[in-house]
């Protein structure tokens, strides 16, 4: 497999994160989003991704796969040991709940495109983020607070976390409060300690700057 992504797009790092759990291989592609505009609006990454985003996910066939959650879910399927996703239909619920809070709630409002739309209308995009993150943050608190155990829904690992802790480290890049969550803090500090978050976290990508 291939993936394209970037060193700390939240998104990949959903996938990374998923990846290296389930002990899949990989080749990584690094699309810089930020130098002279992004290589996401490349002809060659549109022809991969219309969306001109990342992550996409080249997989059997020569076929690509884009949206980070889909991609799970594929990687669930295809490589269901070990497991993402609880077996009860209501905690396999809960899950895609929360991860949805994140992938559709908090994270297409802080993107890079966004956050660049944001200020080429004079609005202050830090203050967007603060806003939208830290009430999305709250939110996702709430819901998790009665769900979680050793992680987000109960004690096993799930896409919910692969969700979260990109999530926060976000946050803290934009200073973002995190003090009144803390199930949140709780969760993250549980899944620092699995070799899979210490393999995809950012700054460890061949990426990152040095
Ligand atoms: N829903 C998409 C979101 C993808 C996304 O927003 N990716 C960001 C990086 S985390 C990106 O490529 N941004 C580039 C841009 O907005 O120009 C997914 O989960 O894959």
């Amino acid at each position: 497999m291939k993936l394209h992504g970037f060193w700390r797009s939240t998104a990949t790092w959903r996938v990374r994160i998923a990846l290296a759990y389930k002990g899949l291989s990989y080749e990584y592609v690094a699309v810089d989003l930020l130098t002279a505009g992004g290589a996401q609006h490349s002809p060659e990454h549109r022809r991969l991704n219309p969306m001109a985003q990342v992550p996409v996910l080249e997989v059997e066939g020569g076929q690509h796969l884009t949206q980070s959650v889909a991609i799970l879910e594929y990687l669930e399927e295809r490589w269901p040991t070990p497991p993402l996703l609880p077996i009860a239909p209501l905690a396999r619920a809960r899950v895609r709940q929360l991860t949805e809070v994140i992938n559709a709630g908090i994270q297409p409002l802080q993107n890079t495109g966004v956050q660049r739309h944001v200020q080429s209308l004079g609005v202050d995009s830090t203050g967007w983020i603060h806003h939208f993150v830290g009430k999305g943050l709250a939110a996702l608190e709430a819901m998790t607070e009665p769900l979680a155990g050793h992680f987000s829904v109960g004690d096993a690992l799930s896409f919910a976390d692969l969700a979260l802790v990109p999530q926060l480290a976000f946050a803290r890049r934009f200073g973002v409060g995190l003090t009144g969550l803390p199930t949140l803090l709780r969760v993250e500090a549980n899944c620092a300690e699995l070799e899979c978050f210490k393999r995809a976290h950012a700054d460890l990508q061949p990426d990152a700057p040095g």
